[in-house]
């Protein structure tokens, strides 16, 4: 076997085996199962299309499981989206560490959580974790155990959520469409909002393009600032 042949077998078996699940989320204080309240695949593969409809909550080659039920969550508090390799690994199998990139988090009004499929209008962005001082998001997730803390904003209305979670690598993303999406959309209830603001609201799929500065990137070396893709993040007046 050629030297180069070689090396891309290996970097193409690490990956695939490195691949990375929202499995549970932690609110209130609480750490629910695995897959409770989450609409989880068994496969842990990324999304790569962005103009997919399986962009909003994953979806075929990954498919996912419904779950009936959904997490009360209070408005202001911070809940915790735990991140794992497998929906079987432990807290120090989140993802392989060469997986770089950003972690966001978004949110949906629905009126049926365990119903609306995610797919179009409606979503806003809460949370938002680029590039920093050389430290990416991911980097900052894998460090701790897999924990990706979002806080819930405390103006929200209340009512029924998904609440969508992601992790982008960028290892191969030099190449359209290279970049390795990877998203699982839990199903809340947020109460106690101190008030009713409305986000301004977009499309997914729609907010990325395959071509966005934060997609479609060589960072090896990284050089200069990340532009995290998507809108910027909804934040209470
Ligand atoms: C939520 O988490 C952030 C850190 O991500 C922290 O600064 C803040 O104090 C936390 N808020 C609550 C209500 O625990
Ligand atoms: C959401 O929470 C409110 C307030 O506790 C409760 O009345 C309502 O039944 C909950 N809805 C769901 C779908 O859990
Ligand atoms: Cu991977």
């Amino acid at each position: 076997m050629k030297a180069s042949t070689f090396l891309s077998a290996v970097a193409f078996a690490s990956c695939a085996v490195a691949h990375t699940i929202f499995v549970q989320l932690t609110a209130g204080g609480k750490t629910y199962d695995v897959q409770y309240a989450i609409r989880d695949p068994s496969y842990d593969g990324p999304q790569t299309d962005v103009t997919s409809s399986n962009l909003a909550c994953n979806g075929p080659p990954n498919p996912t499981q419904p779950s009936a039920k959904i997490i009360d969550v209070t408005a202001g508090s911070n809940v915790t989206a735990v991140w794992r390799h497998t929906l079987t690994s432990g807290a120090n199998d989140v993802m392989d560490a060469g997986h770089k990139g950003p972690v966001m988090a978004y949110m949906k009004k629905v009126a049926d959580a365990t119903k609306d499929s995610g797919v179009g209008a409606g979503w806003f962005k809460i949370m938002e974790q680029g590039y920093n001082n050389g430290v990416w998001g991911t980097d900052t997730v894998i460090n701790n155990a897999g924990k990706q803390i979002i806080t819930i904003p405390d103006c929200l209305e209340d009512g029924q959520y998904l609440l969508r979670a992601e992790m982008i690598a960028l290892h191969g993303a030099r190449s359209v469409n290279g970049a390795q999406l990877y998203m699982e959309c839990a199903q809340i209830n947020v109460t106690g909002g101190k008030g009713a603001q409305k986000p301004t609201t977009y499309s997914i799929p729609g907010i990325y393009k395959s071509s966005d500065p934060g997609l479609l990137i060589n960072i090896y070396p990284m050089k200069g600032e990340y532009t995290i893709p998507g809108p910027r993040p909804f934040i209470c007046t």
